[in-house]
């Protein structure tokens, strides 16, 4: 029998003491400037089929559990499809890597800003309830964390599901800072019926810098086109035909698709996030169906669907039964090119990474597509969505009409319009600093709404007067979605769906279409309201909920938040 002797003890307990540390520092290679030290924390963590992180070793929910990480932003040379370009990184990786924590969880994301620039990071679909200074809004929420410096964000987290983490200063998610952030929870009446976990990150991806995409973007030349991608990724990964790439460009076209690595018989929960900036995409597994149980942190009842449309931003969990012939499948995400206003050129919208289950053979996939029809530019119907319990939807108390458009300025720029104002952002002096020094009118370019009554019920009534559409998210809530409509953008509130809808916090707005938001006003702060389109965010379609001010004056902002008004003074 094997005694242990008594240092090797003293090592085992020093070991226990630190995996039982709560600071989880994300190891990464950042002394390192070589691209190819760099590494994709998705295929690493999935390729050996891993046990998914601690979600199956819960904590007593009654004491106080902290989760906290530590993420370094830098910027350098990365190829994720073999075009080689600079890219934000987080702690070396890209896409960033899953930030996760179990429901009732307090989490800590330590930021140390490696940039010469200012940066914020937006929890996405995190409410923030009583702590609306670090949803990590710049105009809004927060003065910008300025190059070089630190700043933490610390929060309850009393909800769970799939979200993500970005930053939300000018356009810098769309070039990799970017991120899963996933909430687990012991009671999910799903968690036995899946056995590992999976994350799907999709994203559209360009080979110019969001600065000058942006300088086209919002000039007269654009006339309000967006630019295209050149490409999309799967985790991170894909190849690309580089004949397409300009002249001098460093460009390998046999760059590696990501891999999925499937044990037979096992059950995944996979968890997919569209994190592009401007492109919608239809999600599938050859031969595999997908059972929809989770839409953006409301669990439902399971609904199976072959090919899965994800707009910008929003995050669906679906389960997949590894029971299909051992071999490889093809996944795919299919950019919806044909909801862009200008056709792209040299563009391969079909972006697709292997499905691979354990000891099949070495060939490659020769898969076939599901051939379900999907209705291009709008969201999965939401009828054949149900909250996997019954909810008691709150009558309305007052509605907000935004009727929403685009139009030239005096200088013949496209821009975003909200009820005819578009938004300037205010980077020096945020809106949530203002709130605590009493402001109560805000200058017509903020788009801001005040909201004053605890309590009160609002529904947002979205007309969509352009001619694409548009995918909305809140900030702080998750609304319930009453409705949408094609066809003009006339509604009979009658018919809209106040038994069983179900809430998420980011819905497609058909083009020339409407929609309906409901949400209660009881969570103290200041919460964006914006398309999700990232180059509509620059022009302008943009708004602010300020939600019960007298009560976020009641509360109380760390010092680190305070001293970072006026701080940025030029975006
Ligand atoms: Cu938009």
């Amino acid at each position: 029998m094997y005694s242990l002797k008594i240092w090797e003890l003293v090592f085992i307990l020093i070991g226990s003491f630190l995996l039982l540390l709560p600071n989880e520092s994300l190891s990464s290679p950042l002394s390192s400037s070589d691209p190819s030290s760099y590494t994709n924390f998705l295929e690493k963590r999935y390729a050996e089929h891993h046990e998914f992180y601690e979600y199956h070793e819960f904590h007593d929910s009654n004491e106080y559990h902290e989760k906290s990480y530590n993420i370094k932003i830098t910027k350098g040379p990365y190829a994720p499809d073999g075009f080689k370009r600079d890219v934000y990184l987080v702690n070396g990786q890209f896409p960033g890597p899953p930030i996760e924590c179990n429901k009732g969880d307090v989490l800590v994301i330590n930021v140390e800003n490696h940039l010469n620039e200012d940066t914020t990071i937006h929890s996405h679909g995190i409410f923030q309830r009583g702590t609306p200074w670090y949803d990590g809004v710049p105009g809004q929420t927060q003065g910008g964390i300025p190059p070089h410096k630190k700043f933490s964000y610390k929060f309850k987290v009393d909800q769970s599901g799939t979200y993500w983490y970005h930053s939300h200063s000018r356009a810098q998610y769309t070039e990799g800072l970017l991120g899963p952030l996933i909430v687990h929870d012991p009671n999910d009446p799903y968690l036995h019926e899946y056995d590992e976990e999976i994350i799907v990150i999709l994203q559209d991806w360009y080979h110019t810098d969001s600065k000058t995409l942006l300088a086209t973007f919002l000039s007269p030349e654009s006339e309000g086109n967006e630019p295209d991608p050149d490409n999309g990724l799967i985790n991170g990964k894909n190849s690309y035909n580089c004949s397409w790439a300009p002249d001098g460009s460093k460009c390998n076209s046999n760059a590696p698709l990501a891999k999925f690595k499937l044990v037979y018989g096992k059950r995944y929960r996979f968890r997919i996030i569209n994190t592009s900036a401007f492109a919608t995409f239809i999600f599938s597994i050859d031969d595999h169906p997908l059972d929809v149980i989770e839409v953006e942190g409301m669990i439902t009842k399971r609904h199976t669907v072959h090919r899965l449309p994800i707009n910008i931003a929003q995050r669906y969990s679906v389960i997949v039964k590894a029971d299909k012939p051992k071999k490889k499948y093809w996944m795919r995400s299919e950019m919806e090119s044909a909801c862009f206003a200008a056709p792209a050129t040299n563009l391969n919208p079909l972006i697709k990474a292997i499905v691979e289950y354990e000891g099949c053979d070495n060939k490659n996939p020769s898969s076939t597509a599901w051939s379900d029809d999907v209705e291009n530019c709008v969201d999965l119907n939401a009828k054949d969505l149900k909250p996997y319990k019954p909810q008691k939807v709150p009558k309305v108390d007052r509605k907000i009409e935004i009727t929403i458009n685009f139009k030239p300025d005096e200088n013949n720029v496209t821009l975003g319009y909200i009820n005819n104002s578009t938004y300037k952002i205010d980077i020096k002096n945020p809106t949530l600093y203002k709130v605590f020094d009493g402001v109560k009118k805000f200058d017509v370019d903020q788009n801001a709404f005040i909201l004053e009554k605890d309590g009160e019920v609002i529904d947002i009534i979205l007309k969509n007067e352009d001619a694409g559409e548009h995918p909305f998210h809140l900030h702080g809530h998750a609304f319930w979605l009453l409705g949408t409509g094609v066809n003009g953008t006339t509604l009979d509130y009658k018919k809209l769906n106040t038994k069983d809808p179900i809430q998420r916090d980011v819905t497609t707005v058909p083009a020339g279409g409407w929609a309906v938001f409901r949400f209660i006003a009881d969570n103290p702060g200041v919460w964006g309201f914006h398309c999700h389109i990232e180059w509509h965010v620059q022009s302008g379609l943009v708004a602010q909920f300020v939600e019960l001010p007298d009560k976020i004056k009641k509360l109380n902002p760390p010092e680190e938040w305070k001293a970072l008004r006026y701080k940025i003074k030029e975006y």
